[in-house]
């Protein structure tokens, strides 16, 4: 038997990898030990949303789609899980809807920067932006690392795309005028309050879904993108998610576990 080898059919074999590839990109310096406990937060919430796109996100995924697309000056922004998780995915995704991307960490290390850097670059990002050697904009109410900017990037954006991070960001940046997408599985946290368009969805879903929705609306007028946004409205769709939860929570039946024998060397 293979060390860390994930049996194929195991129930839970996709989830297994997913946490594997997390904890190899840990194991490069890429993603943080709270990283690591940020993903099992929202494992958490994705278990009880029935690890699926619900109707919900795919509406805020469209409108975030034509949100980037009506943007001057869009901005993805990628920490340390979202670049463990889909960096090649994001490059497409900023590809395609015009975006810069910038490296921005709540644990700043020169190091981890270059190597998320890397990373992007290597999946085909020809210009990322991060703290380097351009100097540093400030975004005001921001003490942590993550309020220290690129002046091309995140300072000067009219949108900015953020993915699993802690609260404090996203209403100073909303406080800053921009239009804020955040993709958060748990619908209660700061960052999903605040957002302008919250994607209660996996980034890991997110990003395909977003991508093909980007594909969807390219060639669509500004007029009809601008209609989807405004036909949008963040607390109902946060609404939407809590009530989804709500009816899951209530739906499910104890005591149907059926007994499954174990088959084959090393099953867990
Ligand atoms: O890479 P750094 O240094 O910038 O650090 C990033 C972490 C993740 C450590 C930091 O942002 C953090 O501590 O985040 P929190 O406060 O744990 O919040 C993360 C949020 O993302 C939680 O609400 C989780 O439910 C959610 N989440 C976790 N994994 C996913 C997710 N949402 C979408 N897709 C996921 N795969």
């Amino acid at each position: 038997m293979v060390e860390g080898f994930i049996p194929p059919s195991h129930p839970r074999a996709e989830s297994l990898r997913v946490r594997e590839k997390l904890v190899s990109a840990y194991r490069q310096g890429i993603v943080v030990e709270e990283g690591l406990i940020a993903h099992g937060r929202g494992e958490c919430f994705d278990y009880i949303l029935g690890e699926k796109t619900q109707p919900f996100a795919l509406e805020a995924e469209k409108t975030a789609a034509a949100a980037l697309l009506l943007a001057q000056h869009p901005v993805i922004s990628v920490n340390g899980n979202a670049a463990a998780l889909c960096a090649g995915g994001l490059v497409e995704l900023a590809k395609l809807v015009g975006a810069k991307i910038e490296v921005n960490l709540f644990h700043w290390s020169e190091k981890r920067e270059r190597l998320i850097v890397q990373l992007l670059k290597a999946e085909g990002a020809e210009e990322v932006l991060g703290l380097g050697s351009e100097g540093e904009a400030v975004i005001p109410e921001l003490q942590s690392w993550r309020g220290k900017v690129n002046p091309r990037g995140i300072f000067k954006a009219d949108t900015v795309f953020l993915a699993v991070e802690d609260g404090d960001r996203t209403a100073a940046l909303r406080n800053m005028g921009k239009r804020v997408i955040a993709v958060d599985l748990n619908p209660f946290s700061r960052t999903a309050l605040a957002a302008s368009i919250t994607i209660v969805d996996n980034l890991l879903r997110a990003v395909p879904n977003l991508r093909a929705a980007a594909e969807a609306l390219k060639h669509e007028g500004r007029e009809k993108l601008e209609k989807i946004v405004e036909n949008y409205s963040n607390p109902e769709n946060l609404r939407e998610a809590v009530d989804f939860i709500n009816t899951r929570l209530r739906s499910l039946e104890f005591g149907k576990f059926e007994h499954q024998p174990q088959t084959g060397e090393g099953t867990p």
